[in-house]
């Protein structure tokens, strides 16, 4: 166990309002079927739901605010009523923010950690929700064309850093953020399983360590699986990821790694309640 961290852990269930994301393009565009996964990721487990409606994989198309609303918001209106789970909105856009917050949503997952839009600060203070600060290399169209770094654990704590000063600065109160390495967000193979491997240094943020590894490329790399194979993968970085300190998981699959990081959690702190009578 690490110091300073506590047991608990949140699950936040990935509902991508898109064409074109990379595991799941296509599958929740229409705003019913968001809806309807958005339920399931609840009745699974999940504290979090994550809503978003502009891929970040590589080479995806850009997507105006209104597109963007127009696929989010629905499905956000629909999750924030059934009052189950913390609605998140995953978007770098002040607008979609914006919409997203008067819609009831509680938590702002920005992959640009305030970057492309710096007021969205301002406007999480404001609001008084949660927030997500991710690192990510360059930008989506291009971060995965030979990223280079010369430590990237220092690196991505100096950024990660520097953006909770910025947050904080903007009047966004320091309990209210969290912080993400950016899995897949330009790095090799070898800088996502490091960044794991060495996920404690950034334990000593002092703030709790969000991650999304769920069904990435790089799990294909490594087991030869398709993206539609990779949740024992993901379960994987899930476990590793909460032994070295982190309490946040973005994942597609949620009662896996709900099961999973149950069994992890009460094994590391001798501590657990019985849900079921099962033997
Ligand atoms: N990964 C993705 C999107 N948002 N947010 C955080 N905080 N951390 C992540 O690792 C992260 C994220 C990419 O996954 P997905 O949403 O499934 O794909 P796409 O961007 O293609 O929609």
């Amino acid at each position: 166990m690490i110091a300073g961290v506590g047991s608990a852990f949140r699950l936040m269930g990935v509902i991508n309002v898109t064409p074109d994301s990379f595991s799941d393009g296509g599958a929740f565009l229409d705003a019913d079927a968001a809806i309807g996964q958005g339920r399931r990721l609840a009745a699974e487990g999940a504290d979090l739901l994550d809503v978003g409606g502009e891929s970040t994989r590589p080479g995806a198309a850009p997507v105006d605010a209104g597109e963007e609303l127009r696929r989010v918001l629905p499905v956000i209106e629909a999750l924030v009523s059934d009052g189950a789970a913390t609605v998140s909105i995953d978007t770098s856009k002040l607008e979609v923010a914006r919409a997203a917050l008067d819609a009831g949503a509680g938590y702002v997952n920005d992959v640009t950690a305030f970057r492309a839009a710096p007021e969205l600060a301002a406007l999480v203070a404001d609001r008084d929700v949660e927030c997500c600060l991710m690192h990510m290399l360059g930008e989506p169209r291009t971060m995965q064309a030979d990223p280079r770094y010369d430590d990237v654990v220092s690196e991505v704590k100096a950024f990660l850093a520097e953006r909770l000063a910025f947050a904080v600065g903007e009047g966004v109160p320091e309990e209210r953020i969290s912080v993400d390495p950016g899995i897949g967000f330009g790095k090799t193979v070898a800088h996502n399983l490091e960044l794991l491997r060495r996920l404690d240094e950034l334990v000593e943020l002092g703030r709790p360590i969000v991650i999304g590894t769920s069904r990435k490329s790089f799990l294909g790399r490594i087991t030869g699986r398709d993206v539609t194979e990779r949740m024992p993968a993901t379960l994987a970085t899930c476990v590793i990821g909460y032994l070295r300190g982190a309490r946040t998981f973005r994942v597609h699959d949620v009662a896996p790694a709900r099961d999973a990081l149950l069994v992890t959690a009460a094994t590391v702190t001798g501590r657990w309640s019985s849900t079921t009578t099962a033997s």
